[in-house]
């Protein structure tokens, strides 16, 4: 046991050393090395539709007169529900409103280019035709039919890819399958057998039986080793060869990354990934969750995701009759809209070569920068730093009209028409330009052009221990949410810093966004900036959990003038050895007008 332990502290310390940049460059040769050439589709795709369908999307979330919050997938485990009572479900399964046609055509008409719907979560319950059980839609519900059948169809016809999301390890109806563990004893689980019986046949019969696959979706691996893994991916790419295989198969295998569920990675990574995130909180239908993301958030998610050179997969989930939510529609729909006109600067699209901005974040094509104006400008006026190549065009995306724009040494200065330009979601920019774009900018715009001005930690250079940390933490059960943080700075040696390029004198208030718990409470650091320290003491904010909001505070520590336009450093550390200072999220400006 204690050998365990070290090992696990082992490993969680070497996790903890990885910055952000080594992650996505260990990300970038593995799928370098190994690319499955069959890729490009999905690196194009940049927008697909996740569907999450199943006996819990009738349960709608409630279970005996109770309501459950969280994902709704996950009902059986978060009530414990026998699988003897479960399975009861399925003589009420009828989902008499399914409509293949009217699912298709709402992910052709938000621009969707890929769907990935489950055939099997968790639960157990199989939503289409299988000879390996009885627990399936056709065999076990009135509505006797495979929906599957249809769905691959009214998909292909419309030239978008189909996939499965497959639970390969978890099956909580099955004696032998992981993590039932109300119904069944662990020790007594033969994972091989499930895999045997149940998973490699059924992954056969969904690669055979549907048509051409884009991706198969595996999640939460288990039960094999990186070996058993190998052998299991190879004995189903005989199946059909060019179907991709998600990351979460498991051992670094899979050909395209997905991170953790409703994360967006905050770096580029030029290999082939995918951001999941769900419409609402819940993944599965539930009845009383209305908390949809409106179009403006997804078109943002998207455009982050695309920026950082990877897909956003979308989730929604349709209720036990076969309806997707009102909301999933009308909303899915105006995003299309937005795509139609600015879809140009998305699918096919790489990562943006400018970085995070005040005013939003870049996509490229050859010879082409779409900066995403996702933050106006107070004045209309877009900074396009250090960007030294020869501009022969600039002009919205939408209309066409061309933009006025100035050469200032290596920068690009745009003025936005704003007077003129309609109420977008998100105003798409392109440059044209020519020329070989030099190694990128290494420091963070401070503009009074911007209300206020947020870096997130990742851009921080650490010293000492200081490092890069993403916190993972949930509001509803399995509801995860992230936060990059630069944590265990609790040295005087040990340093967060900035570099920061201040386009114009001005005065600032500085702030710190940070979450700090009774131990790191009141202690003293100093943040350096302009040649003077600002001495701050650490507010308590209430510990991180990972079951709860993670708290921050936003706190003021500095006011500060710049007299001179430039690039300036910025550092922060404890005043004295001891404990973590907090756990830093952001470092804010304000500009003081
Ligand atoms: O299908 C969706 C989720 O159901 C699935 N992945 C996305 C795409 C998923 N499976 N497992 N997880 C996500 C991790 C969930 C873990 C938790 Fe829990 C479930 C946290 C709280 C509930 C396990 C059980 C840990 C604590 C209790």
């Amino acid at each position: 046991m204690k050998k365990f332990l070290t090992i696990c502290a082992a490993l969680f310390v070497l996790y903890n050393n990885v910055s952000g940049q080594e992650m996505d460059e260990m990300w970038d040769n593995r799928s370098n090395n190994k690319a499955n050439k069959n890729v490009q589709w999905f690196k194009d795709a940049k927008f697909g539709m996740f569907i999450h369908w199943g006996l819990y999307s009738k349960l709608a979330g409630e279970w005996n007169g109770k309501r459950y919050y969280g994902s709704g997938e996950w009902i059986m485990n978060q009530a414990k529900i026998p699988v003897a009572e479960y399975e009861k479900v399925a003589k009420s399964f009828n989902p008499i409103k399914f409509d293949a046609e009217e699912w298709a055509q709402i992910a052709e008409d938000a621009g969707m280019k890929y769907m990935v719907v489950t055939a099997k979560h968790h639960e157990g319950f199989s939503m289409f035709d299988s000879k390996y059980t009885n627990f399936d839609i056709v065999d076990a519900t009135p509505y006797k039919k495979d929906p599957m059948k249809s769905l691959a169809k009214s998909v292909a016809k419309r030239n978008i890819h189909f996939g499965f999301y497959y639970s390969q390890f978890q099956d909580w109806y099955e004696p032998n399958g992981g993590r039932n563990t109300w119904d069944f004893k662990e020790a007594e689980k033969d994972y091989q057998k499930y895999y045997k019986e149940k998973a490699i046949p059924q992954l056969k019969e969904l690669m055979t039986n549907y048509g051409k696959l884009g991706t198969i979706w595996f999640d939460t691996p288990g039960g094999l080793t990186k070996q058993e893994t190998e052998d299991f991916v190879n004995s189903l790419r005989k199946y059909q060869p060019e179907c991709l295989f998600s990351s979460r198969v498991g051992h670094g295998l899979g050909d395209y990354r997905d991170f953790g569920d409703s994360e967006l990675p905050p770096f580029t990574i030029n290999g082939p990934w995918e951001s999941i995130y769900t419409h609402n909180d819940s993944w599965g239908y539930i009845k009383h969750d209305l908390n949809f993301k409106t179009p403006k958030e997804i078109i943002y998610l998207l455009a982050n995701a695309a920026a950082r050179g990877g897909n956003l997969m979308l989730n929604v989930g349709p209720d036990g009759e076969g309806s997707f939510p009102a909301y999933s529609i009308q909303y899915l729909r105006e995003v299309g809209n937005w795509l139609k006109i600015n879809g140009e600067s998305i699918y096919a699209s790489t990562a943006g070569l400018l970085g995070q901005q005040p005013w939003g974040v870049s996509t490229s094509k050859p010879g082409k920068q779409y900066l995403h104006i996702l933050n106006r400008p107070v004045d209309g006026e877009v900074l396009i730093p250090d960007f030294d190549v020869t501009i022969k065009k600039v002009y919205l995306l939408d209309g066409g009209k061309e933009l006025d724009f100035e050469k200032r040494g290596k920068d690009i200065i745009l003025n936005l028409p704003l007077g003129e330009m309609k109420k977008s979601l998100n105003e798409v920019v392109v440059l044209e330009y020519s020329g070989q774009v030099k190694a990128s900018q290494t420091y963070n715009v401070v503009s009074d052009n911007f209300q206020e001005i947020e870096i997130p930690a990742y851009f921080a250079k650490v010293k000492g221990n200081a490092n890069l940390k993403s916190l993972t933490y949930s509001h509803y059960y399995g509801d995860w949410k992230h936060t990059n943080c630069v944590v265990d700075a609790k040295n005087s040696g040990d340093e967060i810093s900035f570099d920061i390029r201040v386009t114009k004198p001005g005065t600032y208030k500085i702030k710190l966004e940070y979450n700090c718990g009774t131990e790191s409470a009141l202690q003293e650091g100093v943040l350096t900036l302009n040649n003077t320290d600002f001495l701050f003491r650490t507010l308590k904010t209430g510990e991180f959990d990972r079951r709860a909001p993670l708290p921050l505070i936003q706190h003021s520590v500095a006011t500060t003038t710049f007299d001179k336009e430039g690039l300036y450093k910025l550092n922060i550390r404890p005043l004295k050895d001891g404990k973590e200072l907090f756990k830093l999220k952001s470092l804010i400006f304000e500009a003081v007008r």
